[in-house]
């Protein structure tokens, strides 16, 4: 047997340390079912020392080390490559809620445990933890974290970033880095914590982190409203602000092209309008209390932006089932382009003010260099995020639309660019967008990044080809 193999065995035990192709399969391709991997084996560390172990073991055999949480990455960020030189390290039997402090507002989780069981957590605790999307019932906190998730309600929350107060690391070469903090100031130089975050597993294992929590907002008001346009919808978020300031949770745009699909492809999904209309956007307003008062402030915008054209037609849930048969459609966008195909994934980050003009000039584009592309386009309006999603024509051959991709990146990415946005508002960088970095990065911050990376990461084996690609990995010495 693999020599390294048995040392792992020897500090996890053999049960957690998986070698045959049917145990390490979920580990090997991701959610969209892009990429497939291969790995030496799929470990699964049960503590923070265990981890440390580990990465001690790899760096003494120059093993590297794919470190993966709920593998739901939209960006290939938690599978290894095909040479089946890697290690991946699963941290999902980490899944301690270690300790929830209600004064000080702060959750202290292992990086394994599952997003929606920190909600749970929270919400038994009278508290609230707001990161929310459609993978939160498997995605993990350490892979929150790694990405710097976003989601729906970064609008009133902020992203990933925003919400952590402190973290535990495991370095490669195994030592731990204690910054479990839960302090608000600390201004005792550089923030190492922020250093970690979006990171991808690039520069460190997570093992532990403090989160912020927050009052439980008692009241929601949720609609589902048809607008003209992204310009209609821009001018629409902006009245939402004026009426309705913080309680403005969420606001999230979709095309009519990307509802068909929705309706199309899942079930259960029903539009709550008359008709399908030009664009859609999903409006939450939440409060402390009076459900009623903050139905009756929704309500009043929407029938102010009627009378100025900015709506065509509104529907404002009645009770809990109808807002979350609303958000059932949000959150259907991404299996149902999964269930179409294989679509080019784009991700990107602008100014709020340029959303409607970069569409304008995307669709533009794109419909030039590609005949019958299909454009699904929705995402996190209020937060200047859109994904940019590409459908082949309809009966095009999947591989010649794969060969078209590049191109139409790179057309995406120009609009982006000329804008000064960013080619990941939240996905991460991962294996997917990593040959646009030297494109789209000034030549300092590849520096600076490539800089951190060889302090924290000299020999190269965490998370290797992945967000910064070069550097090629020593021999291993224990093959
Ligand atoms: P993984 O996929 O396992 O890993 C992601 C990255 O983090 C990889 O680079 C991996 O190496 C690294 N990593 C994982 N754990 C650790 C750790 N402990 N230490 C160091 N590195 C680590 N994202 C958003 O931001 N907003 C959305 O609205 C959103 N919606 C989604 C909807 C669906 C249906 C799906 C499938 C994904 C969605 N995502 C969204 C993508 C998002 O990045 C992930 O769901 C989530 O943040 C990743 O968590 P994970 O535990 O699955 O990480
Ligand atoms: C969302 O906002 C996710 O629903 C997934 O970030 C986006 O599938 C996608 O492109
Ligand atoms: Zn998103």
């Amino acid at each position: 047997m693999d020599d390294l193999v048995v040392e792992l065995a020897g500090l996890l035990g053999e049960a957690h340390v998986l070698v045959s192709a049917q145990d390490q399969a979920p580990f090997l391709s991701d959610w969209l079912g892009k990429y497939r991997g291969a790995a030496r084996a799929v470990v699964r560390p049960g503590s923070t020392e265990e981890v440390a172990a580990v990465m001690r073991l790899c760096t003494r055999h120059g093993v590297p080390v794919v470190p993966q949480g709920g593998n739901t990455s939209m960006s290939g960020g938690a599978t290894p490559d095909g040479s089946g030189r890697a290690i991946v390290l699963s941290l999902t039997r980490m899944n301690r809620i270690r300790a929830l402090d209600a004064i000080g507002n702060t959750i202290t989780v292992d990086a394994g445990v599952v997003l929606a069981r920190v909600q749970q957590a929270a919400q038994q605790a009278g508290r609230f933890f707001p990161l929310s999307f459609g993978a939160e019932g498997s995605c993990t906190i350490g892979g929150n974290l790694a990405a710097n998730a976003g989601g729906v309600a970064v609008l009133r929350y902020g992203t990933m970033r925003e919400l952590t107060l402190g973290l535990e690391v495991v370095l490669a070469d195994g030592r731990i880095w204690d910054g479990l903090t839960a302090l608000r100031k600390d201004s005792t130089g550089y923030s190492l914590r922020d250093l970690f975050i979006g990171s991808e597993g690039t520069l460190g294992v997570i093992t532990g982190a403090v989160l912020k929590l927050f009052a439980q907002p008692h009241a929601r008001a949720t609609a589902f409203v048809a607008v003209p346009d992204v310009a209609a919808a821009l001018s629409l978020l902006a009245v939402a602000r004026d009426r309705c300031g913080d309680r403005l949770t969420a606001f999230e745009f979709m095309t009519g092209d990307c509802l068909s699909l929705i309706l199309r492809h899942v079930g259960e999904a029903r539009l709550p309008l008359g008709a399908m209309p030009p664009a859609a956007v999903l409006i939450e307003l939440s409060d402390q209390d009076d459900e009623p008062g903050l139905r009756d402030r929704l309500e009043a915008a929407l029938l102010g932006s009627i009378e100025t054209g900015l709506v065509l037609d509104a529907a404002i849930a009645q009770d809990g089932t109808q807002a979350k048969a609303f958000w059932r459609i949000r959150e259907g966008v991404s299996e149902a382009l999964v269930r179409e195909g294989k679509a080019a994934k784009h991700d990107v980050s602008m100014p709020v003010s340029a959303m409607a003009d970069f569409v304008a000039a995307a669709d533009a584009a794109v419909h030039t260099a590609a005949l019958g592309v299909r454009p699904i386009v929705f995402g996190h309006l209020g937060d200047g995020n859109l994904h940019y999603n590409l459908l082949p024509a309809q009966g095009q051959d999947p591989a010649a639309f794969a060969a078209l991709t590049p191109a139409l990146t790179r057309i995406v990415h120009d609009e982006i660019a000329c804008r000064r946005g960013s080619i990941s508002a939240e996905h991460g960088i991962g294996q997917l967008r990593v040959a646009e970095m030297p494109l789209r990065k000034a030549p300092l911050d590849l520096e600076l990044m490539r800089s951190l990376k060889d302090l924290l990461d000299p020999a190269g084996l965490l998370n290797p080809g992945k967000l910064l690609a070069g550097k090629l990995l020593p021999a291993s010495t224990s093959n």
